[in-house]
């Protein structure tokens, strides 16, 4: 056995610097360079490394100690281990003294002053600028260099955008090794797309107390989950929007004169029933409309069932539950169905199940009103059809003689341009006008 007491090299004008992170344990077996631990001055982080080979056989260090140059860090056992000189070149040569720790054998207590083997000189040495580098317009990743270097290893540049998107679970929010795997296995988690960086210039923070009085409140988890998905998809899917307008006039008149019927059978029937309707021979008609990218991209999956969600707009948020089978289901059915989902929403009791495996969605805000907007789709569903505030409008009649008022009901319909072509976008819509215009139409 040969024990020696490894001592923090000279690190320049570094003086009681902060222990942040230990990278080693008693019982492990170094190899000569491997990073023992990092300190940090209010200017830079620097690893120390093992200056030879040998098994860790006590550590006189802990996270949060102050260290100056010939302070203890632990004992090394280097028997059976080849001394060797470590022959690395610094990697910031600009950084002097060497930061090569001292080593102190044990015994011989007669010798004061440590020994500094001169031809052991650490692989790694501390950079001052990379230590804390920023993005441009960022604020600075606060992590170590062995962080640094493990996070290049794996492909994240550590002087750029990627590391500063990464939270730091240590103290003062310092990333740690863990904190990068964990990052790193969120981002091949989410699904194909998000994972590449835009590259985009953060939002800056602003104070907005400084401008006048506020109020801060807690985004609600619908709020949180829906929000995220949305962005991805108005990032990841290009979007391009088909307006058009559907004569509903006789579909308003005879959704009117069933009413009485509906509400004896315990249904409210709607508009957005008979839509649902219209979309689904949409749909069989233009099938890739009723589809999904593949996760790998190359190819489309036709889906030959018709599940059709629709936003639904609850005090906690956007819920999209989904009605399935709407080709087997007739406009009753579908009434009845809307009805209590929307209640189970806003109620909060819809189950998972009831918002999953729609093939198109229809978000609604005719109730409320507007003359268009531009729905986001709900991926991986490649369309989504949105219905404003339908209205009397003067057009002109097919005898091509006078103005006649008629009820006309705008469609948005927002669609993947990955998937389908502008050209089958206005197809769909106008495929929709048709069926509109005469729901009798539906039944051939
Ligand atoms: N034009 C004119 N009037 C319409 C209409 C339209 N396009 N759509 C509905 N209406 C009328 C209805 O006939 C009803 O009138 P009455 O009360 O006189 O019968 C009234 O507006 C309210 O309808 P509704 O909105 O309650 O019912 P619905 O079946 O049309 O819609 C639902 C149900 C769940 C879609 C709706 O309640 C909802 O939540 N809409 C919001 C969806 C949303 O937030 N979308 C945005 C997503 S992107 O952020």
């Amino acid at each position: 056995m040969s024990i020696k007491e490894i001592l923090v090299p000279d690190i320049g004008s570094f003086k009681d610097v902060e222990i942040i992170e230990i990278m080693v344990k008693v019982g492990d077996t170094l190899a000569a360079d491997d990073s023992i631990m990092t300190v940090e001055s209010d200017k830079a982080a620097m690893d120390i490394p093992a200056p030879f080979a040998g098994t860790v056989t006590e550590l006189r260090i802990k996270v949060g100690d102050k260290v100056s140059a010939g302070s203890a860090i632990l004992m090394l056992d280097t028997a059976g281990e080849a001394v060797a000189s470590t022959t690395s070149a610094p990697v910031v040569k600009s950084f002097t003294p060497a930061a090569t720790p001292m080593v102190a054998n044990v015994p011989p207590p007669t010798h004061p002053a440590p020994e500094v083997p001169a031809h052991i000189a650490p692989k790694h040495r501390p950079d001052p600028v990379a230590a804390h580098a920023e993005f441009a317009g960022g604020k600075p990743a606060h992590a170590s260099p062995s962080v640094r270097r493990f996070a290049r290893e794996l492909g994240i540049h550590p002087g750029g955008a990627e590391l500063s998107r990464i939270k730091g679970s240590g103290p003062r929010g310092r990333i740690l090794k863990e904190d990068v795997q964990e990052w790193i296995k969120a981002e091949l988690a989410k699904p194909t797309g998000e994972a590449i960086g835009l590259g985009l210039t953060p939002a800056p923070v602003i104070d907005f107390a400084k401008f006048g009085e506020i109020d801060t409140q807690p985004l609600s988890r619908i709020k949180k989950l829906s929000g995220a998905n949305l962005h991805r998809n108005w990032v990841t899917a290009p979007h391009v929007t088909q307006f058009d307008e559907a004569d509903i006039t006789e579909l308003e008149d005879f959704r009117k004169s069933m009413l009485d019927e509906a509400a004896r059978r315990g249904v409210k029937l709607t508009l957005l029933a008979f839509l649902m309707k219209a979309v689904v021979n949409a749909l069989r008609n233009y099938p890739t409309f009723n589809a999904s990218l593949a996760a790998d991209g190359e190819s489309l999956v036709l889906k030959k069932y018709f599940h059709v969600g629709f936003a639904c707009d609850t005090p906690d948020g956007l819920v999209v539950p989904v009605i399935r089978d709407v080709n087997k289901k007739d406009v009753m059915d579908i009434a009845r169905e809307l009805a209590e989902l929307s209640e189970l929403a806003r109620e909060r009791k819809l189950k998972v199940d009831a918002m999953t495996g729609g093939c198109f969605t229809i978000s609604s805000l005719g109730g409320i009103g507007g003359t268009a907007f531009t729905p986001i789709i709900n991926c991986p569903e490649v369309a989504i059809l949105g219905l404003s505030r339908a209205d009397w409008k003067p057009v002109w009649n097919k005898a091509g003689k006078t103005f006649e008022p008629r009820l006309m009901l705008p469609l948005s319909l927002s669609y993947d341009h990955r998937v389908i072509d502008g050209a089958d976008g206005a197809r769909f819509t106008s495929h929709l006008r048709l069926m509109l215009s005469d729901v009798r139409r539906l039944l051939l």
